[in-house]
C-alpha cells in the first residue's frame, strides 16, 4: 500500500509537525497546553489546514475535539476511529497525545488518493489530563456522550465553569449531543509513547497495550490555623502544611507496602504562603493507581481515613472529596490481535504490556472495541521537556498502522 521510502519521510515529518504543535502553548516559554486555552485554538488552526489539505472534513466540536473525517468507498463499512489528546501537563513534552494524533492524519496523508472500504476518523482530543478542571477526559467523555450536567459546572481555578469557558471559547454547549460518535464507528485505536521504561529496558521498539490501570484521583484541604511564625510555640500550633507532610510520608509508605500500586501528591498549595507565617491552609491531590480495582479502592479509601486521622490528632479539620475514580480497562482482545499481527508485519515482536498512564483509550472503549500501540520513551520519561521519541520507531508505527488498515480493510471486525 505505502511504500517504505514515503513512510521514513512521513516519520520525519510527525517529529517536525510534533515540534510544530509543541510551539502552541499558553504558556510563553514551555509546552502547556490546556482545555480551549489560546495554545489550543493555535493547534485547531494548524490541524484543519493540515488535515484539509490531505482531503479531510473537518469539525471542531462542541467540547473542543478537532474531527478530521476521510470518508471510504463503502458506508456499510462504517468508520475506524483513530485519536488521541491535545492537550498537556505544564511544562510538557512534545508527544504526549499529540503524536497519536499526528501519526493518524499521517497515515491518512500515506494514503494520498487511495480510499479505504471504511472511513477513517481520526481525532485530537481537548482534554485528557485533566489539569484545568481537575477532571480527566472531558473531549473523550464528549465524544462518547458521557459529559453530564454536572460535569459542565465545575469552575476552574478562576471559578469559571466548563459550560462558560465552552461558550467563551466560540462554541455551543447545546451542540455537545453532535460530539457523540455515530453508530457506525467501528474501532478506536490510539498510538501513544509508553510514557515508562519499559520497553526501552526489553530494547523493544513498540509494544501492544492489553489494558490500562485503573486510577483515582482526589482532592483534600488540610484546614488548620494561620499565626505569627515567632510568637507562636509550636505546642500550640495548627500547622496545616505538617499535618499534610506528616500525611505525604503515610501516602509514600502505603504505596511502597502494597504491590503494584503507585500514588502520587502532585499538586500542594500553602496559605497564605508567607516564610513569616504558619500555614492555616494547605490543598492537596492524590493520585492512586492499581491494575485490581478492588485493591485502588480500598487504598485510596485508607489513605483518606488516615488523612482525617492526623487531622483530629493535630486539632485539625480536613475536608477530602475523591473527584475520579475509573476503572482498571481490558483493550479489545480482537483488535489487540490484529495490532500484534500488524507489529509483527511490520518486522516488530510485539510486546503485550499494561499502562501505568491513563488514555482516552479506557474511555472510547466504554462504547466501541479499543486498542493502542505503545512507542518506546527514550529515559523512559513523560511529562516533562525531555520526553522524546525514536524517529525510526515512528516509521516502525506507520509501517505497523498501514498493516493495520489493511487487515481492518480485508477482514472486518466481528465485534
Ligand atoms: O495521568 C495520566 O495517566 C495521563 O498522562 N493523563
Ligand atoms: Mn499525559
Ligand atoms: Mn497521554
Amino acid at each position: 500500500m505505502l511504500q517504505l521510502g514515503i513512510v521514513s519521510e512521513l516519520a520525519r515529518a510527525v517529529i517536525e509537525r510534533c515540534h510544530a504543535i509543541a510551539g502552541f502553548s499558553d504558556h510563553p516559554s514551555n509546552i502547556t497546553r490546556l482545555f480551549l486555552g489560546e495554545g489550543m485554538r493555535a493547534c485547531h488552526t494548524y490541524l484543519t489546514a493540515w488535515m484539509n489539505s490531505v482531503g479531510m472534513q473537518v469539525d471542531i466540536d462542541a467540547a473542543g475535539n478537532v474531527r478530521g473525517f476521510c470518508p471510504g468507498t463503502d458506508a456499510s463499512a462504517g468508520s475506524i476511529l483513530i485519536g488521541s489528546h491535545l492537550d498537556s501537563v505544564p511544562n510538557a513534552g512534545a508527544y504526549d497525545g499529540v503524536l497519536g494524533v499526528v501519526l493518524g492524519i499521517s497515515l491518512v496523508e500515506g494514503l494520498a488518493e487511495r480510499r479505504l472500504p471504511f472511513s477513517i476518523e481520526v481525532i485530537g482530543f481537548s482534554d485528557e489530563e485533566g489539569v484545568r478542571f481537575g477532571v480527566p477526559f472531558i473531549g473523550s467523555r464528549a465524544v462518547i456522550g458521557d459529559l453530564d450536567r454536572e460535569t459542565l459546572q465545575i469552575r476552574d481555578r478562576t471559578s469559571m465553569p466548563l459550560e462558560r469557558v465552552i461558550r467563551d471559547f466560540g462554541l455551543d454547549p447545546a451542540r455537545l449531543r453532535d460530539a457523540v460518535v455515530s453508530s457506525s464507528a467501528r474501532a478506536y485505536l490510539e498510538f501513544h509513547i509508553e510514557q515508562g521504561p519499559v520497553l526501552e529496558s526489553i530494547g523493544v521498539p513498540l509494544g501492544v497495550v492489553e489494558a490500562i490501570l485503573g486510577q483515582s484521583r482526589a482532592s483534600l484541604t488540610f484546614i488548620g490555623r494561620a499565626n505569627h511564625a515567632g510568637t507562636t510555640p509550636m505546642q500550640l500550633r495548627q500547622d496545616a502544611l505538617c499535618a499534610a507532610a506528616e500525611w505525604i510520608t503515610h501516602v509514600e509508605n502505603a504505596a511502597n507496602s502494597t504491590q503494584g500500586l503507585v500514588a502520587t501528591v502532585g499538586k500542594l498549595e500553602a496559605k497564605p504562603g508567607a516564610s513569616n507565617v504558619v500555614p492555616g491552609e494547605v490543598t492537596a491531590s492524590l493520585d492512586v493507581r492499581h491494575a485490581v480495582d478492588s485493591v485502588r479502592t480500598r487504598v485510596i479509601e485508607e489513605l483518606l481515613q488516615a488523612a482525617h486521622e492526623i487531622g483530629r490528632r493535630r486539632g485539625l479539620q480536613v475536608e477530602s472529596r475523591v473527584v475520579v475514580d475509573q476503572r482498571a480497562v481490558s483493550m479489545d482482545r480482537e483488535l489487540t490481535h490484529i495490532c500484534e499481527r500488524a507489529l509483527e508485519r511490520a518486522g516488530v515482536r510485539p510486546h503485550r504490556m499494561t499502562s501505568g498512564a491513563g488514555h482516552d483509550a479506557m474511555i472510547v472503549a466504554r462504547r466501541l472495541p479499543a486498542a493502542m500501540i505503545f512507542l518506546r520513551s527514550p529515559g523512559g520519561i513523560s511529562h516533562h521537556p525531555d520526553e522524546t521519541v525514536h524517529e525510526e520507531d515512528i516509521t516502525l508505527a506507520l509501517r505497523a498502522g498501514i498493516h493495520l488498515l489493511e487487515e481492518l480493510s480485508t477482514c472486518p471486525l466481528h465485534t
